[in-house]
């Protein structure tokens, strides 16, 4: 286990060629490479041209040094950082050249990892650094400038006081346990365990949206044969991606395409007609398109408004797994005389054109519903699955001591839950994570982070 107390060194740019490179040092030796790699004093937040030379004093480059006195810096320590050209060559000379005055190669992560061992940020914090650099969208990563912010954090530290006054009102009546006609009130607990589970709904709803943007949900295309699904899948995609034909029992690979709909990148899924056949082609294909269901966020069930379909909701419901949603889309209306009405925005059926495209506007807005695909970027919280499994304990355990309550099943039992659930909140925030726990989140970023 390589020590916390090492002087660290990485390049922090990318490689390959860029105008500037930057090489990150932190620990106290700091200061004493700045001397020997610039001959210069490191003066304390001040931006210096200087060269770096090498132990024998060859001229290595000449760039800008920057000293950040700890504990005001990125790290808690002092921190040099070395402005350079960027050509990777002339980087790994001056690379060696600080490891030789001193320093040791950074692991992944490792300088926020000391920026929380020496309490700058938080673990949620540490993990938004990570989350900020990977996200693949603007709003994830507006979102995950919040939750670096603090503003994730100040909402768990929020919720977990509100905890400790429940759990407090608790164990004020805990205190008299010999008084038997004392009658205790335990509608302020009630009260505040309430309001914990409705801050708590809060949090969560935010912290799923935001993870939402950094999430491809899968919409898969399913129905009988010659319903249209790969001309729908070819009309959202505005491409050929899918053959088309009206010969059934065309398509027997799932087609995979992303697409931007309202906003908010999807992996639409193309399938076999679901029908009982006897080609082995054929067969392997609906056996595909079973799984592609069985994994989809959203299935979009394509029926052809032409023919009389039955129990088209029973057809799919037994292939659909618990809380899997479905829109039923009925197809082709351009061959139906038939008029569409515009049906509720709640109602999960609607009728379209994949061929003209009619009644699709009003498709997407059902799917951008469904997945809650918000438009407005505000009130998120760039969260992971991490936080929200926590969120959800912490909510069972509110709920457990709620029903306790109700029941007077006695305090001893609320506040044991109450208790534990305030484990779970320093966890979160790292105040009581597990070594394996921290070092999976932080081997996860890039070296010089
Ligand atoms: N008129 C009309 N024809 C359609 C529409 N959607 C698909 N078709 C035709 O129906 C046939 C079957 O379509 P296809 O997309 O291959 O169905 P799949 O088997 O469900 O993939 C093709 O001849 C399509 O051109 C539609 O909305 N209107
Ligand atoms: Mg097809």
């Amino acid at each position: 286990m390589p020590s916390n107390t090492d002087t660290i060194v990485a390049i922090a740019t990318p490689p390959g060629r860029s105008g500037i490179g930057v090489i990150r040092i932190s620990g106290e030796k700091s200061a004493k490479i700045y001397k020997l790699l610039t001959g210069k004093e490191p003066e304390n937040r001040y931006a210096r041209y200087t060269p770096f030379k090498s132990s024998s004093n060859k001229l290595l480059d000449k760039g800008i040094t920057l000293f950040f006195k700890g504990p005001l810096s990125y790290t808690g320590e002092d921190v040099v950082e070395c402005y350079t050209h960027g050509n990777r060559m002339i980087m790994e000379m001056l690379l060696e050249e600080i490891i030789f005055l001193g320093a040791r190669l950074a692991l992944p992560g490792e300088f926020t990892e000391r920026s929380f061992l020496n309490n700058k940020i938080d673990l949620v914090q540490a993990e938004a650094v990570a989350d900020l650099i990977d996200s693949n969208s603007k709003k994830a990563a507006l979102s995950a400038m919040q939750s670096l912010e603090g503003i994730f954090s100040e909402n768990i530290l929020q919720l977990k006081e509100k905890t400790i006054d429940a759990k407090a009102l608790i164990e004020a009546c805990l205190d008299f346990p010999d008084e038997e006609d004392v009658n205790f009130d335990i509608s302020p607990a009630q009260k505040n365990i309430k309001e914990c589970l409705g801050l708590l709904d809060k949090i969560l709803i935010k912290a799923k949206r935001g993870r939402a943007f950094d999430y491809t949900p899968l919409i898969v295309i399913a129905g009988p044969t010659n319903a249209g699904k790969s001309t729908l899948i070819n009309f959202l995609t505005g491409s050929d991606a899918a053959i088309t034909s009206e010969l059934p029992g065309t398509t027997r690979d799932t087609i995979r395409e992303k697409v931007l709909l309202a906003d908010q990148l999807v992996t639409l899924v193309d399938t076999a007609g679901l029908r009982q056949t006897n080609d082995q082609l054929e067969k392997e294909g609906v056996d595909r398109a079973y799984k592609a269901i069985k994994h989809a966020d959203l299935v979009l069930y394509l029926t052809d408004a032409t023919l009389k379909t039955e129990n088209v909701e029973g057809e799919i419901r037994n292939h659909l797994p618990e809380g899997t949603d479905c829109i039923f889309v009925e197809n082709k209306i351009d061959l139906c005389n038939k008029k569409i009405e515009k049906k509720n925005i709640e109602n999960k059926s609607c009728s379209v054109s994949a061929k003209t495209g009619e009644g699709i506007e009003e498709l997407i807005n059902k799917i951008q519903r469904i997945l809650d695909i918000s438009t407005k970027d505000e009130d998120v919280i760039f969260a992971r699955q991490r936080h929200i499994d926590a969120l959800k304990n912490i909510g069972n355990l509110l709920k457990k001591s709620l029903l306790s309550l109700e029941k007077q099943k006695g305090l001893e039992i609320v506040a044991e839950s109450l208790r534990e659930s305030l484990l779970i909140f320093d966890e979160i925030l790292g105040k009581t994570t597990t070594d394996d726990i921290l070092e999976k989140i932080f081997s996860r970023f890039c070296i010089g982070k």
